[in-house]
């Protein structure tokens, strides 16, 4: 069987390109890979410049391209990956389980555009990191503004993304993420109380998303959340870090200007959000 011709654009810390590349890696699929300077992290910008906006009219990361046809999206990227037979016989939705509930849970748990922010697991991550955002734009110069200003197709970005270089937003909007985000933890540890592997039989899509909405968590400070008041969580999760494509898909594209970043970022994190998080916890489960 000979493997399709891909090329995946992505950024090295975004989240919905992380999701790609453990589902490529999952697949065993071998790809070529083209990085996007984001505008919210580079002064470059590049995912707002006109050879980007011809790959993705909407400027955002991940796109794909697989025998010529162009996908961009995580969720119908990693489904229309998974149509694709491959020499591993890896198989991201399994066949015991209707189509249409995996791709609502897949659907869930990663940015759908024209999702509400902060109302399912996918959405609530760009709102619990939205002081680390803020704290990477202040960082541009006001030329990177300006083309964000001028160039952004997607006016709520364009519009939040302004704001937190003029003001500070992100002071409050990661507590509009907690109510749910706690529902969503506690209806996610009543489904592993049963002892499954993985989100169902064999790891697929979801166990995909959910590997990176977790490695989000570590990034913000917030892995407590999922730790001792959530045992078969914190189980689960351990299963999904000892992948390869754990590893090979996430952690090994943290370059030194992540590392900084998060460490930097670290010295002046507030924890009242996690704070606020394992309150709501014992007062919910
Ligand atoms: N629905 C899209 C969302 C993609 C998305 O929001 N990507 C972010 C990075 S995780 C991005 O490109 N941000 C840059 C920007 O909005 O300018 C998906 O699932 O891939």
């Amino acid at each position: 069987m000979s493997n399709p011709n891909i090329t995946l654009y992505h950024a090295n810390w975004s989240f919905c390109s992380q999701m790609v590349r453990v589902a490529l890696l999952e697949k065993g699929f071998p790809f070529d890979k083209h990085h996007i300077k984001l505008c919210d992290q580079y002064p470059e910008g590049e995912n707002i410049d006109k050879d980007y906006l011809a790959i993705n009219p909407l400027g955002t990361v991940p796109a794909i391209k697989i025998d010529g046809n162009i996908i961009c999206g995580s969720e119908e990227i990693i489904y229309q990956l998974d149509k694709i037979d491959s020499n591993n016989n890896c198989s991201l939705y399994p066949d015991n389980v209707n189509e249409t509930e995996i791709r609502k849970w897949a659907s869930n748990t990663t940015i759908t555009d024209g999702v509400k922010f902060a109302s399912t697991l996918g959405t609530i991550m760009p709102v619990f990191s939205s002081p680390l955002l803020q704290y990477m734009i202040k960082q541009l110069p006001f030329s990177s503004i300006m083309k964000i200003l001028l160039r952004h197709p997607r006016r709520d970005r364009k519009m939040i993304f302004i704001a937190m270089y003029l003001g500070n937003p992100s002071k409050k909007i990661p507590f509009m993420g907690i109510n749910n985000y706690v529902d969503e933890i506690i209806k996610l540890e009543k489904l592993f109380a049963d002892g499954r592997n993985f989100f169902y039989n064999t790891f697929s899509h979801i166990d995909v998303n959910l590997m990176c909405v977790f490695n989000r968590l570590v990034d913000l400070g917030l892995e407590e959340t999922v730790s001792y008041k959530t045992p078969f969580i914190y189980k689960y999760w351990e299963k999904l870090k000892s992948r390869n494509s754990y590893k090979n898909g996430i952690l090994n594209y943290y370059t030194d200007k992540e590392k900084k970043l998060l460490s930097e970022f670290y010295k002046n994190n507030d924890s009242s959000v996690l704070k606020a998080i394992l309150e709501q916890i014992d007062k919910k489960i």
